[in-house]
């Protein structure tokens, strides 16, 4: 018997994170190359005809395991029977607007599609929230999807995690491969906090030697966003779709033992006192089994434990600015 597709939706599925995302899912980047796929794109009922084009392109990849791909503009329909949902659309944050503003306009998407999900995802389906702000935006959606496991639920950290691996590497001279530990916690944003400090390059652990440059570091990488829009003409979007696929990858496969990598998680149990509602970075692991467990007793420096307050912070006021919806 031909085994069953499994369902994947993907929405703002005509933005260009997903124009990366989608082929990287149907060439068989998230599940391997013979799990047969079965993709469901969302995106606003006016983006429906570029839908249209990022299907026949996909038909034209002509990709083996791809079975179907279906288009929608209600995430009730696109969310029937999903095993798998990555949460990208979202609207962008338009020249002046606060903060502020930006959340309460993307809040109400993710009230709208926590409680699709809830009524028609699978009841094992995982969510990945990559539309921002994505830690926020993902604690409304898991308040409106009681009947889901909420440590089903997570935000996208692992852009940061990437490019914090990447950097590194570069200033140890080292591969990329040679270096792990590093963490993300706490909200993506500027504020997030970059764990150095249990860092190992080739085996060993790393340090700054200088205060000032893991200052320079820890800046290039908050800028690195506005970086990229600055150079490009727009934002992330090849490196936000691998970081997406790897971020829900990591909870199919073992972590290697003794390593971590960062994930927006529902905080409730957690063992570093961190607020118990909200969804914030912690290195994780996972068993393979579609689980994504906080790594316990690390220690945290006086330094770092300053910087998680502050993250910390922001995302519990964030939280104040959408409590109407939670
Ligand atoms: P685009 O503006 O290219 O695409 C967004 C798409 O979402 C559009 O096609 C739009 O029509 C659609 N959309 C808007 N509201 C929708 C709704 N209610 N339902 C379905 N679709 C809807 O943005 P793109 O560059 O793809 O970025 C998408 C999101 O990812 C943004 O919110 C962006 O800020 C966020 N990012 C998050 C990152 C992370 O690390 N967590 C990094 C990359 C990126 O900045």
């Amino acid at each position: 018997v031909a085994a069953k597709p499994v369902r994947i939706a993907v929405t703002g599925a005509a933005g260009q994170i997903a124009y990366s995302l989608l082929f990287r899912i149907a060439q068989g980047d998230l599940l391997g190359p013979q799990a047969p796929v079965e993709l469901h794109l969302l995106d606003l009922p006016q983006s429906q005809e570029m839908l249209r084009g990022v299907q026949m392109e996909l038909d034209d990849c002509a990709f083996p395991s791809l079975r179907l791909t279906k288009l929608f503009s209600r995430p009730e329909e696109a969310f029937e029977g999903v095993d798998y949902a990555f949460l990208v659309g979202a609207k962008p944050r338009s020249l002046g607007m606060e903060r502020k503003d930006l959340l309460l306009e993307n809040g109400e998407i993710f009230v709208e599609q926590g409680r699709a999900l809830n009524q028609t995802a699978s009841r094992d389906v995982r969510v990945l929230v990559v539309g921002n702000p994505c830690n926020t935006n993902c604690l409304i959606a898991l308040h409106h999807a009681p009947n889901l496991n909420p440590r089903h639920f997570f935000a996208m950290t692992r852009l940061d995690h990437n490019r914090a691996i990447g950097q590194l590497a570069r200033l140890a001279r080292s591969s990329v491969d040679e270096v792990v530990n590093v963490a993300i916690w706490g909200n993506h944003s500027s504020t997030q906090a970059i764990d150095f400090s249990h860092v190992k390059i080739q085996g060993k652990p790393f340090s700054f030697g200088r205060e000032s440059s893991r200052e320079a570091l820890t800046q290039l990488l908050q800028q690195r966003g506005a970086s990229v829009i600055q150079a490009r003409g727009k934002s992330s979007a090849a490196s936000a779709a691998h970081a997406a696929i790897q971020a829900l990858r990591s909870i199919l496969e073992p972590t290697p033992a003794g390593q971590w990598f960062s994930q927006g998680i529902y905080s409730q149990g957690n063992p570093y006192g961190i607020d118990e509602d909200l969804i914030f970075s912690f290195p994780c692991q996972s068993s393979g089994r579609k689980d994504c467990e906080i790594v316990q007793r690390l220690q945290i420096d006086s330094y770092l434990q300053e910087k998680i307050s502050l993250t910390q912070k922001e995302l519990i006021e964030e939280r104040e600015c959408v409590r109407r919806w939670l």
